[in-house]
């Protein structure tokens, strides 16, 4: 008799980002491009996290409008529904009710000392609320609920997901296993972009009209005139080198480069050496507007087929409700909730 062998079971990777404003060069190098280049060898779910853009203040309507894009450019930035599940977060009960349990395993010390928490706080000091301070809590049952390997994100997220390997390693610690520990995969560069206006800060969605934020649906000329008026250093050689001590502006805009050219820093140095910072910022800006420009098309086109991103939408959240009902079962079984008489 012909003898099958058993399927190989592929290893799962699960990430997901909120819709608080338009996604950014950021989110896309240091988390999107990672996810499309490691949807072959992992199982993938990805997810537009809109419970978790409640934490602050925003308009429903423009909630809407921001889950409906950010799930457009998933797609359009290579990620294929039919291979993967692509879904958004409050479809999917189960994100909600797990988070309910893991809260009950997850220390009030813990939670005050993630840097986000510190940060947002400082930032919306007139509204620090329970789901603000929690929010590590939904993200971990996020991750736990898909038996998820690794979790590709930015480096600002690797604290999280350090939090969410002690929160698992807990609960099997009283219960016996029942999580799998996950762990965050960074990429080697772009982990950390950062403004363009000031290199000190990490780049970032929540202002549309940040000047230091390239939006993935910026058109070419925006993106040209950003990087032309990207910080530079006022060091006197002005020439283009790795330095990320001395030179933060031009070592973030050779990540830049890096990522979106896959050239190293030493090939980038050799490019421009004698060029100057009038050369290279331009470059940068053309390099990134070629790989900006389709995937800005390709969304345009989605956004105008309603039809087509609702089905994804349907076809997403089954998935993922079929996926996360089993692990929450075992946890709900495991800490002694009744069963449901049938
Ligand atoms: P917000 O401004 O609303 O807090 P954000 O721009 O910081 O949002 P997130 O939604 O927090 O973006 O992040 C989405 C994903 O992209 C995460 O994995 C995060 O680590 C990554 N990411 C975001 N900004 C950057 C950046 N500047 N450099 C590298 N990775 C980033
Ligand atoms: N907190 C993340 C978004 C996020 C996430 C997740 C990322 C929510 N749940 C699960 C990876 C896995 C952020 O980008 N700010």
């Amino acid at each position: 008799m012909e003898h099958t062998p058993a399927l190989e079971k592929k290893l799962i990777q699960f990430s997901g980002i909120k819709p608080t404003g338009s996604l950014t060069l950021g989110s896309y190098l240091g988390a999107i491009k990672n996810w499309t280049e490691l949807c072959e060898e992992y199982e993938s779910f990805f997810c537009v996290v809109d419970m978790h853009s409640i934490t602050i203040r925003v308009d429903p309507a423009l909630l809407r409008r921001n889950a409906m894009e950010q799930l457009a450019y998933y797609i359009a930035c290579g990620l294929d529904p039919e291979a993967c599940t692509l879904f958004i977060q409050s479809h999917v009960p189960a994100h909600a009710e797990l988070s309910w349990v893991l809260g009950c395993y997850t220390m009030f010390g813990e939670l005050s000392r993630m840097t986000q928490f510190k940060e947002k706080s400082a930032k919306n000091a007139d509204n620090i609320n329970g789901g603000l301070f929690t929010y590590p809590v939904l993200m971990a049952a996020d991750i736990l609920l898909y038996d998820t390997d690794v979790v590709p994100v930015g480096e600002d997220q690797r604290q999280h997901v350090e939090l969410c390997r002690d929160i698992a390693n807990r609960f099997n610690g009283v219960y016996g296993e029942t999580f799998k520990l996950p762990r965050a995969i960074l990429p080697k560069v772009g982990a950390r972009i950062m403004s363009l206006t000031e290199p000190d800060h990490k780049m970032s969605k929540s202002d549309d009209r940040d000047p230091g934020s390239v939006l993935l649906k910026d058109p070419d000329d925006v993106i040209m005139r950003k990087f032309k008026r990207a910080v530079t250093d006022c060091d006197s050689e002005r020439c283009v080198r790795y330095d990320p001590e001395n030179k933060k502006g031009v070592a973030n805009l050779m990540s830049i480069y890096a990522a979106v050219t896959g050239k190293s820093f030493s090939e980038i140095e050799r490019e421009f050496d004698g060029k100057g910072y009038g050369v290279f910022k331009p470059a940068v800006g053309e390099a990134v507007c070629g790989v900006l420009r389709p995937i800005r098309e390709e969304a345009g086109r989605l956004l105008a087929d309603r039809t087509y991103l609702d089905s994804v939408c349907a076809a997403g959240a089954e998935k993922a409700e079929r996926a996360s009902r089993r692990i929450l079962s075992k946890v709900y079984k495991k800490v002694g909730f009744l069963p449901r008489p049938r």
